[in-house]
């Protein structure tokens, strides 16, 4: 297998590894865009600013914290409880979306590599900040290609700690230097970084940084 990456290069790693462990949103699916407009409809309900530019900041951030970051763009504060509301209201928008994901929304390639990976003998796990995970992964009809979903249920340690990738490894029994991380947001490659797993960016080099092999989407690497 070889992967052309941005530098036409190959990652030994990934047929040498144990476990690939793909974070969801930006690397499966594009689930940004759902994220924004139920966001953007939280912040006009208190008229609040929020733009697409301002969406970037939230990929791979928890729900709290993206609240928070939306908050500080506005330089607003807001009670514990009003802050749980605002949540509760922005996902219950999100749900909406995500329930119309179908198996044809899956991002190129993605779905032949994990067929593939599993085909090899690699273990492959989804390790995702997002606690609608489950939700996302029946309606792409794909739950039964992992052997392990760590998502934001699982934990309440969000990116850039590493619990998120360190516990599907944990449970499988592999040390973190057999792991490879496919991720597209900078809190998530910081996170396999402190976990010492290889670290395959899906994105640009010039806004991602530290990963050790970048690649514009799953299907550049040739099967
Ligand atoms: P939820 P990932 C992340 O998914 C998203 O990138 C991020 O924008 C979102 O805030 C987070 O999940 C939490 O999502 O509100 O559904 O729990 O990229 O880690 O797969
Ligand atoms: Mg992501």
């Amino acid at each position: 297998m070889e992967i052309n990456k941005q530098t036409n290069g190959l990652v030994p790693e990934l047929l040498a590894c144990k476990l690939a462990i793909f974070d969801l949103d930006g690397v499966i699916v594009d689930t940004a865009h759902y994220h924004f407009l139920a966001w953007q409809q939280m912040a006009e309900s208190i008229g609040l600013n929020f733009t697409k530019q301002d969406n970037e900041r939230l990929k791979g951030v928890s729900r709290s914290r993206s609240l928070d970051i939306i908050l500080e763009i506005n330089n607003t504060q807001l009670t514990a409880q009003k802050k749980e509301e605002l949540q509760e209201q922005k996902n219950n928008r999100y749900i909406q979306y995500i329930k119309t994901i179908q198996p044809q929304d899956i991002l190129p390639g993605a779905k032949e590599l994990l067929v593939y990976l599993r085909s090899v003998g690699i273990k492959t796990a989804i390790g995702s900040a997002s606690k609608n995970a489950p939700m996302v992964l029946d309606g792409l009809g794909i739950t039964h290609l992992f052997d392990e979903i760590v998502d934001g249920n699982t934990t309440q340690r969000a990116k850039p700690d590493p619990a998120v990738f360190t516990i599907s490894a944990d449970r499988l029994k592999i040390p973190y230097n057999q792991c490879i991380v496919f991720e597209d947001a900078q809190a998530g490659i910081d996170a396999a970084l402190a976990a010492k797993m290889t670290a395959v960016a899906i994105g640009d080099s010039t806004i991602l940084q530290g990963a050790k092999y970048y690649l514009t989407t799953l299907a550049q690497i040739k099967l």
